[in-house]
């Protein structure tokens, strides 16, 4: 298990490293542009690969488990606060400044407060809660408590329900990978338990809406409107009918279906696409298929990553991009850690 650990970890950072090159290109970018890139190009680079805010998100929360060794959501914001403030130049989302300057500005009570003042009080439905998510997956003993710890996480930084249910969904992606053994997945099976998780999601929302309505009958209401979430759910049934039609799909149907962009509900659904369409022949057809679907390429790649880490385990990592990427020594230290951390949990249980 722990090779699978550092997997997860390392996976999510080769993505991010190697992702990065393409972010923000426009429609798909050609196979052979993309292994040329990640496969040969880079023997050349002298300077370690950079990675971007995905992976300074990610390190921020294997900080705060490994120092409290458990899930605090106040030192999980003050340790996002410290890393942006201490390299804010790693490619951070334009508005997500703004929630860390009002968090170490205000110090509240409620580190979710910040967030939920973003974009007319609807909150942030950008990637990045489901970009760093994979320790949480990995620090978590069951289901339900990957689903908690995922919310909570989203809600310091997102609180628009798209981003927060990207977050739940990739964490669970990345939990649910880490039984399995290589290389026979049963894809079906791995997306019917996503689509569980999804609609009990959805459930759990419309429900908690229409008593939201209740009490405000009557009432002027100061909220903001509902806002209308997005049916991962839906998305999820297109994949399992795309991929069961058993053939090589282009980059640009597949781009198409889920979209590549900065919103969670494009890039997750992408990235959970590439490592079930290509991440089951191997990890580095995982990464490179999801670069090749264009867009937020770091982010889609680490997310990719982070899955097909979890399910091949770190030896399966090409050796070249372990030598070539930043911060992987870091990353397997920080699984390490993880690792021990769950294993006296487990215990103490
Ligand atoms: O989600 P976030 O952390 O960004 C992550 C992305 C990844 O690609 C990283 O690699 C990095 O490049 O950035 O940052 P946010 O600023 O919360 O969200 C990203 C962007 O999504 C915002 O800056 C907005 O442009 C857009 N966005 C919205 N636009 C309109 N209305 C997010 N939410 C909204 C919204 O509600
Ligand atoms: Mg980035
Ligand atoms: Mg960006
Ligand atoms: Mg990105």
């Amino acid at each position: 298990m722990l090779h699978k650990f550092r997997g997860t970890l390392v996976g999510a950072l080769v993505g991010d490293c190697l992702g990065s090159n393409y972010e923000g290109v426009v429609g798909t970018i050609l196979w052979g542009e993309v292994t040329d890139y990640t496969l040969n190009r880079i023997k050349d680079e002298k300077e370690p690969i950079p990675y971007t805010d995905d992976t300074a998100m990610t390190r921020a929360i294997c900080k705060s488990l490994t120092e409290e060794k458990k899930y605090d959501n106040r030192s999980m914001a003050k340790a996002f606060v410290q890393e942006f403030y201490k390299e804010p130049d790693r490619g951070y989302g334009a508005a997500v400044g703004t929630v860390f300057q009002r968090l170490r500005d205000t110090n509240p009570e409620d580190v979710t407060l910040p967030a939920r003042s973003q974009f007319d009080g609807q909150g942030s439905y950008g990637n990045g809660a489901a970009m760093r998510i994979s320790p949480v997956a990995l620090y978590s003993l069951s289901s339900s408590e990957v689903q908690k710890n995922a919310k909570e996480n989203a809600l310091i930084t997102h609180a628009h329900i798209n981003g927060v249910n990207g977050a739940i969904l990739q964490a669970e992606a990345v939990f649910r990978s880490l039984p399995l053994e290589p290389p026979n997945l049963n894809t079906d099976k791995f997306i019917d338990d996503l689509l569980e998780v999804a609609k009990k999601l959805e459930q759990e929302y419309e429900e908690s809406t229409c008593s939201e309505e209740k009490e405000n009958s009557g009432h002027v209401s100061t909220s903001s409107p509902p806002k209308k979430p997005f049916s991962y759910f839906k998305k999820i049934k297109e994949m399992k009918e795309l991929l069961n039609k058993g053939e090589t799909l282009k980059p640009e149907t597949v781009v198409e279906t889920f979209g590549n962009g900065i919103r969670a509900e494009e890039a997750v659904p992408a990235a959970i696409f590439s490592f079930l369409h290509k991440g089951r022949v191997s990890f580095q057809e995982s990464i490179n298929y999801a670069i090749s679907l264009g867009g937020d390429t770091d982010t889609i790649a680490s997310m990719a990553g982070a899955i097909s880490g979890a399910y091949w385990g770190m030896n399966e990592i090409p050796e070249l991009w372990k030598s070539k990427c930043e911060g992987v020594e870091e990353a397997v230290e920080f699984a390490n850690k993880i690792f021990e951390l769950k294993k006296e949990r487990k215990d103490d249980n």
